[in-house]
């Protein structure tokens, strides 16, 4: 047995892999080199600079477009196994459309998984984390069910290129991110039909996904690789032990973290929120709910279509029954009220508060709900404004901790970590004031100088001290 017992206090099972993940538009730069296209965060930060907090964009960021080395050196000088990074869909197909191929692009990811398999790290790639080809926005972005055949397109192009070469596969990074693009104005491409065109866009999130997973298996499956997306929301706990607090908690997980698993694990949407949207759909005295309902064919495709979960928890939020929330709204529809315990500390991101035993919580959950699949927590980290690397330190140290009682103790299938992130990077609407970074990036130099902070010192250590030998 893997799992000795007399080790489950301090180390990982034998095989559990360590790691770090970036996205293309928040490390690459390079926006328009070599005949990359526009995405919705290059349109949205060039036409709104004031989108951004700080007025700053991703065009050139950690430009590791050119420096891909120096965050592989980065990672190995960290001992990390994995490296989960993205394909920007622009960067490859210029238009989103398969009929204009731009080899450079091709060409900027085979090496950089080269570099990585030369140095015995195993990438993990994600296809999709939020870089829509502004071609695509243009014609109706996630909103025109034809993007799931655009997906199945550019997916089938990035597998024939890669597949040799990568075995671990996410879809879509985080669709319930996605679809805040379409149902808020606080993210690209702020369309903020909420209630609406979040419903809608997620729906063809899972339709491109369904398609994407098909494809693999009629074309690739001799590759051998796994695909999954990486899910996400923040872990809902109730904030009392009445039942309507214990059921509100419980709604708010599946509107968010099951809004895209149960599908993909059960072939269609959970009945809590289908029961939810239809009855609160007809009570606006609309004839058609505001979510879609998905053909027999659509969820025969989509039925059993990820080989594991890719878990991202950065926090938790107290829930309670109450009605709150625009009119419509997936917050209103939730039938919940959220608020954060006092007691849990800040961080500099508004939205993330420091709640280690939420991450157990969470993994318990998917276990119970899917059936124990295997897990890697594709995201977990910390922000702060260059100054608090010491707590970033107790963050992991303490979230470490709850994924070793999730495995022992619950029995959670999880086998590995990629953490946010290696290196410091365009942290969104907060630009690069908040960072997530084990590795500093010196943004005012030119060759952009990575440090190793302590915190990746820690890690290091970390790591020899809690694996057990392979
Ligand atoms: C992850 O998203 C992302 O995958 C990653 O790219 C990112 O850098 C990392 O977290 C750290 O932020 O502006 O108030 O509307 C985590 C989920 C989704 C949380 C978007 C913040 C917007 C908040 N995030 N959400 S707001």
């Amino acid at each position: 047995d893997d799992r000795l017992p007399i080790a489950s206090h301090t180390m990982f099972p034998k095989g559990f892999m360590f790691g770090a993940s970036t996205a293309a538009y928040q490390v690459e730069g390079g926006w328009n080199a070599d005949g990359k296209g526009m995405s919705i965060w290059d349109n949205i930060t060039h036409v709104h600079p004031d989108f951004i907090r700080t007025y700053q964009n991703g065009d050139v960021a950690d430009d590791s477009y050119h420096l891909y080395k120096e965050d592989v050196k980065a990672l190995k000088a960290v001992g990390m196994q994995l490296y989960r990074f993205s394909i920007s869909w622009p960067r490859i197909l210029p238009n989103g459309r398969i009929n204009q191929i731009n080899q450079p692009g091709l060409d900027y990811y085979m090496n950089l998984i080269d570099e990585l398999l030369a140095n015995d790290i195993t990438p993990i790639v994600a296809l999709y984390h939020w870089d829509l080809p502004q071609a695509l926005e243009d014609i109706g972005g996630w909103l025109n069910p034809d993007i799931a055949q655009y997906f199945e397109e550019y997916a089938d192009l990035i597998f024939k290129t890669y597949g040799d070469k990568v075995k671990w596969w996410i879809t879509i990074n985080e669709a319930w991110s996605v679809i805040n693009g379409y149902g808020s104005f606080a993210w690209a491409p702020a369309l903020n039909l909420h209630g609406t065109g979040d419903y809608l866009a997620g729906h063809n999130l899972l339709r491109a996904h369904g398609k994407a997973y098909r494809l693999y298996q009629r074309k690739y499956s001799h590759f051998g690789g796994k695909l999954s997306m990486a899910f996400c929301g923040a872990m809902c706990l109730p904030a009392s032990d009445a039942p309507e607090d214990i059921a509100a908690a419980e709604r708010c997980y599946q509107f968010s973290f099951g809004w895209f698993a149960h599908p993909v694990f059960k072939g269609d949407y959970p009945p809590i929120m289908r029961e939810m949207v239809d009855r609160n759909s007809k009570a606006e005295g609309r004839n058609v709910s505001r979510l879609p309902y998905f053909t027999q064919e659509e969820i025969n495709e989509i039925n059993g279509t990820v080989d594991w979960f890719g878990l991202n928890y950065y926090t938790s939020m107290m829930t309670k029954n109450g009605i709150t929330g625009d009119n419509p709204s997936t917050l209103r529809d939730t039938e919940m009220i959220q608020y954060w315990d006092p007691s849990w500390p800040s961080t500099a991101s508004d939205w993330v508060k420091v709640v280690p035993q939420g991450i157990r919580v969470l993994a318990k959950k998917v276990k119970e709900e899917y059936g124990n699949p295997l897990t890697i927590v594709t995201e977990n980290g910390y922000s702060d404004h260059g100054d608090r690397d010491v707590d970033r330190i107790g963050y992991f140290e303490s979230h470490l901790a709850e994924i070793r009682r999730a495995i022992y103790e619950d029995g959670c299938n999880i086998v590995g970590i990629a953490i946010w992130s290696i290196i410091d990077n365009f942290e969104w609407k907060d630009g690069y004031t908040v960072k997530f970074g084990i590795v500093e990036v010196d943004f005012n130099s030119p060759n952009k100088t990575r440090t190793l902070k302590k915190s990746a010192y820690w890690f290091q250590n970390y790591i020899a001290m809690h694996k057990l030998i392979q």
